[in-house]
């Protein structure tokens, strides 16, 4: 059944030189070069603007960005445990939404955002963020995904690429494949759960660009409990140059892998879709050859791997979303 768009009012940011120049996420932090999550943070705070409180759990961008007393934040911010995602944000919000009915500041729209990294959010804190996702507050959640757990030196996480190569999943002649789970749906996982979630979507810093600001945008004009989840190359765990971090973003894209949608009120939108472009989508080896991690694939695993993407474009139902190949008339 086909429905028509939503319409949101929001302020749409048309082209990259309309991205606003005030940087509310500044020098003064420690993210490798080409960190694709510090563009993650700098994105969302750039549209968010100075009227938000921002709580980070632990993980790179806690940790990268608050050594010895300095930070690039200039919004308010807290540091969270890893795994309380969720929670910091619906007791951001419950606090500003107390002091304001009590009169003790003004009534104004104030963002509550929180940030959590792939196993902080999508691992470890899921409940907490289901939990957010049931409230009533106002409050954004933005896992930030660089499929590792990065602080701690490269671990994998549920969110880690089938194959890659990490510091629990290394390769070994007789088991070249460590890492043999399929990447966890958290997005669509999260948005078939919470029926009264009106925005869900898939992002990444830099490509397409503004997509990601307008989805900040959107998620924070549509109000209530959002999520997104954003892609982030991550030039250390991925072990590629960091020049090519935007580049990884794309090819992730395009090869299909990672799908990018957003569901708003129930709608899915595919906000880039190979089937439309007409040209198709890149090969996934094209993507994964540029990565370090991934050095020790042999081609049966290459071909495994484009075979998983396939079915999840051409059999599922809704791609991306839930692995749903149909409804059957008789029981199997
Ligand atoms: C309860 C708890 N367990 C373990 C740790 C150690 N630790 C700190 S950061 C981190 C990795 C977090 O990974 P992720 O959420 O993906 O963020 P990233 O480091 O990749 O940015 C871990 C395991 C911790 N701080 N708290
Ligand atoms: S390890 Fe990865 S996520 Fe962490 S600061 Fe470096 S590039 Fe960013
Ligand atoms: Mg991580």
């Amino acid at each position: 059944m086909s429905s028509t768009a939503p319409q949101i009012d929001y302020e749409k940011i048309k082209g990259v030189h309309k991205i606003p120049l005030e940087e509310l996420y500044t020098s003064g932090h420690r993210t490798c070069q080409g960190c694709e999550s510090a563009t993650t943070m700098r994105g969302f705070i750039k549209v968010a603007g100075s009227r938000t409180v921002v709580t980070g759990a632990t993980g790179c961008m806690y940790v990268a960005n608050t050594s010895y007393l300095t930070t690039p934040w200039i919004v308010p911010w807290m540091h969270t445990q890893l795994g309380a995602g969720g929670s910091s944000a619906v007791g951001m919000a419950a606090g500003l939404r107390a002091l304001k009915r009590k009169g003790k500041i003004k009534d104004e729209k104030i963002n509550v955002i929180n940030f959590s990294g792939d196993l902080g959010a999508g691992d470890m804190g899921i409940g907490g963020i289901s939990a957010a996702l049931q409230s009533d507050y106002d409050l954004l959640i933005i896992m930030y995904d660089n499929e590792s757990a990065a602080n701690t030196d490269i671990q994998a996480t549920g969110l880690t690429t089938f194959g890659a190569q990490t510091t629990f999943t290394p390769p070994g002649t007789k088991h070249p494949i460590m890492q043999r789970r399929w990447k966890k749906n958290v997005a669509g996982m999260l948005a078939v759960g919470h029926p009264t979630c009106r925005y869900v979507a898939t992002a990444c810093a830099t490509f397409p660009p503004t997509d990601y600001l307008n989805k900040v945008q959107k998620a924070l004009a549509i109000g209530g409990p959002t999520f997104i989840h954003t892609y982030d190359p991550c030039p250390k765990g991925w072990d590629y140059h960091p020049r090519f971090s935007n580049e990884l973003g794309e090819l992730g894209i395009k090869c299909g892998i990672y799908p990018l949608y957003e569901i708003v009120d129930g709608n899915i939108i595919y906000t880039w879709d190979a089937r439309k472009t007409g040209k198709g989508r890149i090969p996934v080896k094209e993507f994964l050859t540029k990565q370090g991690r991934f050095d020790h694939l042999q081609e049966e695993h290459f071909t495994h791997i484009q075979k998983m993407v396939d079915t999840m474009w051409d059999e599922w139902e809704m791609p991306g979303v839930a692995p749903i190949k149909g409804i059957l008339k008789a029981r199997v």
